[in-house]
């Protein structure tokens, strides 16, 4: 399978405007009211993971993927995702903070929270906004396993990307 990531998290967290970013487009991101399937990204409502009922269709979703995006808003201090929910999908797993340009970002909290849905792997802090951080999620999933993703991590050293264990 060419390599492909579905994007979770909160509503109005910043998954579609990361996808944007991403891809180079650059509209500015409406609702997400259902899958939108777009090159190698597969972007969901945050009603997916806020809701229960949702889960289903994020465990078919994730069969069509070799990457999940576990995302976290960096001004949120709740995390939306249930503990351990990463467990139930056998993927590679990137947590992603966005909105760390923002004024009422704690940076660290959302690294934290992020810990309660993935117990270890990488976390990149990103502004879509300022286009910071965003530029290290490509490469990460084109890499096929956690040694090689541990390893760019390490290697890159960059403030915007860290490996949690
Ligand atoms: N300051 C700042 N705001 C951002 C950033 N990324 C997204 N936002 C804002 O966050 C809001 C929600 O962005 P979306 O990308 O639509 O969020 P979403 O997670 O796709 O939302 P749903 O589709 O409803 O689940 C918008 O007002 C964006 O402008 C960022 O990096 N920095
Ligand atoms: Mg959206």
């Amino acid at each position: 399978m060419k390599n492909r990531v579905m994007i979770i998290g909160g509503v109005q967290t910043g998954k579609s405007t990361l996808m944007n970013a991403l891809l180079g487009k650059e509209r500015s991101a409406n609702k997400t009211q259902a899958l939108v399937y777009e090159d190698w990204i597969v972007d969901t409502p945050g009603e997916y993971i806020e809701n229960p009922m949702y889960y289903r269709n994020i465990m078919a979703t994730s069969l069509e993927v070799t990457h999940v995006i576990y995302l976290q808003d960096a001004t949120s201090s709740r995390s939306v995702f249930p503990p351990q929910f990463s467990l139930g999908i056998p993927k590679i797993q990137i947590g992603v903070i966005t909105k760390i340009d923002h004024p009422e970002a704690d940076v660290e909290r959302a690294a934290s929270l992020l810990k309660n849905v993935m117990m270890r792997g990488p976390i990149v802090k990103t502004s879509a906004l300022e286009k910071r951080g965003v530029e290290f999620i490509a490469p990460l999933i084109a890499l096929d396993d956690v040694a090689a993703i541990k390893q760019f991590v390490l290697e890159s050293a960059s403030p915007y990307l860290e490996y949690r264990e």
